[in-house]
């Protein structure tokens, strides 16, 4: 059999169980995922030379890694021609692009240092988000930012907060596509806190400023993204799963942010997804893989990773809901862990995509548990891998050969830096 043989034989088993196939790939050939640069350096940045702060930690060293803008670009290149589907570039503000000898802090950054990475998506038509830099920086004090008690800390990064809500802005402006601007810090305490009101009430306040910052709603979108806790941050955290909620709860145009390495190893994100979408027009992901903590594996096609795609897909969330990938692994090839994570989430999206949860619905509805366990276990032995290969095709960024190009790609170019 043809690969193309094979594929018109699972279109016609999917389409006996309802499901069209074709209207699957060309739907998710539309939708954007947000590719995260910062795979491509270990979550290093341009600005500083110090360590990774804030609770985060990338393990491994293996050669190969961007070091500069060029090689970072260059790498994403080479990532995005391996890639099926629509994408997004999202950055952190850490990756400034000063002129030689030029220096700027954080709170002081302007669009015009983004001007490379602005003029580097519009030639490949991708859209960019955003992150503030709450981390890997002199100014963090005793583990803080935004919830500082000290006032001229919490000034630097509110005002960081504010510089990036204009450097959103500028980047929707300039590639005609909404920028989500996601707001993070890993502040908190390794031990059990005294207060842990006070910093909560600065934190609110705090973004609360950056997100007054003038823009168009319709342009950037600002989200908070909570966290359970981090490395040398156990005790306490201060931006919570309840606070960021509420937060995003009670300010308008503010999304909620979850990413689903951010929550106790039982707790799972596929469920809370459709909760909100009960009550936000819009939220935001971060799709990681975490390990026992948010260890930040690269996205496998899993099952909680497909389950996650199957409620966006199911509750009609695709234009809802903005995905970004959120992992670092620097102990295999980058170009390689940013592949398969991505293709991981675009595979869990086609096959939510083509699943009849038309059908599965009513059969839930008439409280039919027994037709629905035998339909949900028939579905997975469907020969799914054709029409993932059709899509693939159809991108041009076909399912064999990827690896041996990574591997060129590594000789000629990332074990010569
Ligand atoms: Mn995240």
């Amino acid at each position: 059999m043809t690969t193309a043989e094979r594929y018109a034989s699972a279109k016609e088993m999917y389409a006996k169980l309802g499901v069209d196939t074709e209207a699957a790939i060309a739907k998710l050939k539309e939708i954007p995922v947000s590719l995260h640069c910062w795979q491509g350096d270990d979550v290093i940045g341009f600005d500083h030379d110090g360590p990774l702060t804030g609770g985060i930690q990338t393990t491994g060293n293996y050669p190969g890694k961007a070091t500069t803008p060029e090689q970072l670009m260059q790498d994403i290149d080479k990532v995005l021609s391996l890639l099926p589907g629509k994408k997004k570039l999202n950055l952190h503000a850490w990756y400034a692009i000063f002129e030689q000898g030029e220096f700027v802090d954080r709170d002081k950054i302007e669009p015009k240092h983004f001007a490379k990475w602005v003029a580097f998506a519009k030639e490949r038509h991708l859209g960019i988000d955003f992150n503030p830099t709450f981390f890997s920086h002199e100014k963090v004090k005793d583990g803080l930012t935004l919830s500082s008690s000290d006032e001229e800390t919490r000034r630097f990064w509110i005002n960081h907060g504010k510089a990036c809500i204009r450097i959103s802005e500028y980047f929707a402006k300039e590639t005609g596509v909404p920028c989500v601007m996601n707001i993070w810090t890993g502040d908190g305490s390794k031990d059990i806190p005294a207060d842990r009101l006070g910093p909560r009430e600065r934190y609110k306040t705090a973004i609360e400023e950056i997100i007054s910052e003038p823009h168009d709603p319709q342009l950037v979108k600002p989200c908070v993204e909570s966290k359970v806790f981090g490395i040398g941050v156990e005790s306490y955290t201060v931006g919570s799963a309840e606070f960021s909620l509420s937060f995003a709860a009670t300010h308008e145009g503010c999304l909620p942010l979850m990413d689903n390495g951010h929550y106790h190893p039982t707790e799972l994100v596929s469920d809370k997804i459709p909760a909100l979408l009960a009550f936000y027009p819009e939220i935001a992901l971060h799709i990681t893989r975490p390990v026992r903590w948010d260890s930040d594996h690269v996205v496998l096609f899993d099952d909680e990773t497909k389950e996650m795609a199957k409620e966006i897909v199911r509750c009609n969330g695709l234009n809802r809901v903005h995905m970004a990938l959120d992992y670092f692994d620097a102990s295999i090839n980058r170009i390689c862990a940013w592949t398969v994570g991505f293709r991981s989430w675009q595979k869990a999206l086609l096959s939510a995509l083509c699943t009849p949860f038309a059908q599965w619905k009513e059969l839930q509805d008439k409280a039919d548990w027994t037709a629905l366990m035998v339909h949900q276990e028939a579905l997975k032995t469907m020969p799914f891998g054709d029409v993932w290969n059709e899509y693939c095709r159809q991108c041009g960024t076909p399912e064999e050969g990827w690896f041996d190009e990574v591997k060129r790609y590594e000789e000629e170019v990332l074990l010569k830096r």
